[in-house]
């Protein structure tokens, strides 16, 4: 490709993310509980926030997802056998996939996928050095609009879908379902998913994890409004809005708002969203699950749990899906 198309095909592709999330905002504010998805976080800024959150002291999920991971990556392993071709959606800094990749028998390859694609490719550099013999494809993609798997060059025994951090609980429970059996169809018969999902426990350390002290969380919100200013153009003041996260337990989510401090405009793509003080955006949900829960989540999307390890308080599990 001359220099001339390879710039314009990537001048195609950033029209069509901020169009999307033009359009995604809009149809947002517009709704009576306004409401934005939450993959509108992970730019470069919001997935460097996202890392710091996960080093903090009232964010369990991350230390007790490595903990389950490094008591049990040999059984993990010893379950998806060899010649892996292992997939990561949403892999960020792939922080996680080298304790899995450790205990794998001569995998084959590893695909990380991800949106955010300066981010990615930095944190693949020690995963290169640290396995010579895996071949590393990375995938730009956003994952949850489908992709394909690339063709590796080694024999493959199957492939399997890494999943951790419970990013599935950010998904409500149909979307789950249809993104599971997106997953099944990609890993094909034989195929599996090892999936991380976040389990009930106390309200108090559910809202702790998303109110952290050192303000972490309520930067990773309110760059969605930074984002929106720089990106999309709107005029509005980003501190006239505050974070707020609660646990809705007939719905057994966390929600995460950004509240607005007093009466105020949005004005974006020629539209103006008023708010008055009190009045909130959804920006992200994050289910949390019971075994049987999951069982039923799996069984909607034609998977069944092989496995199940848990760390010692029971917060956190990582479920051995078969297609
Ligand atoms: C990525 N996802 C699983 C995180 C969660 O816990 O739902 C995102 C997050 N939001 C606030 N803190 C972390």
């Amino acid at each position: 490709m001359t220099p001339g198309a390879n710039h314009l095909a990537h001048d195609h592709r950033s029209d069509d993310a901020a169009g999307e999330f033009m359009a995604d905002v809009l149809a947002g504010l517009a709704q009576p509980q306004p409401l934005i998805p939450p993959k509108y976080f992970y730019d470069d800024t919001g997935s460097r926030l996202f890392d710091r959150i996960c080093e903090l002291p009232e964010y369990y999920p991350t230390r007790t997802e490595m903990q389950i991971l490094e008591q049990s990556a040999g059984d993990i392993g010893k379950r998806l056998g060899e010649r892996i071709v292992l997939v990561e959606p949403g892999s960020g800094s792939s922080a996680k996939v080298s304790l899995l990749l450790k205990s794998l028998h001569h995998p084959v390859a590893y695909v990380p996928v991800e949106i955010s694609g300066e981010h990615m490719l930095s944190s693949l550099t020690p995963l290169r050095q640290q396995f010579p013999n895996v071949e590393i494809i990375p995938v730009c993609a956003d994952f949850t609009a489908g992709f394909t798997i690339p063709a590796v060059g080694a024999p493959v025994a199957r492939r399997a879908i890494f999943f951790p951090g419970s990013t599935i609980g950010n998904f409500p429970p149909e979307d789950a379902a249809a993104l599971l059996a997106q997953f099944r169809k990609l890993v094909g018969a034989g195929g599996a998913i090892v999936l991380g999902v976040d389990l009930h426990k106390d309200a108090g350390v559910l809202e702790a994890a998303y109110n952290d002290a050192a303000g972490v969380t309520a930067a990773f919100n309110r760059n969605l409004l930074t984002r929106m200013q720089q990106e999309l153009g709107a005029v509005l003041d980003a501190d006239g809005f505050g974070h707020r996260a609660v646990w809705n337990a007939p719905e057994s989510r966390i929600e995460m708002h950004l509240v607005s401090r007093h009466r105020q405009s949005i004005e974006v793509g020629g539209s103006t969203f008023w708010f008055e003080a009190d009045d909130f955006i959804i920006t992200e949900f994050s289910y949390k699950y019971s075994q049987s829960g999951i069982d039923a989540l799996a069984a909607e999307a034609g998977l069944r749990v092989g496995a199940t390890w848990l760390d010692t308080h029971g917060w956190f599990s990582i479920q051995y899906l078969e297609a």
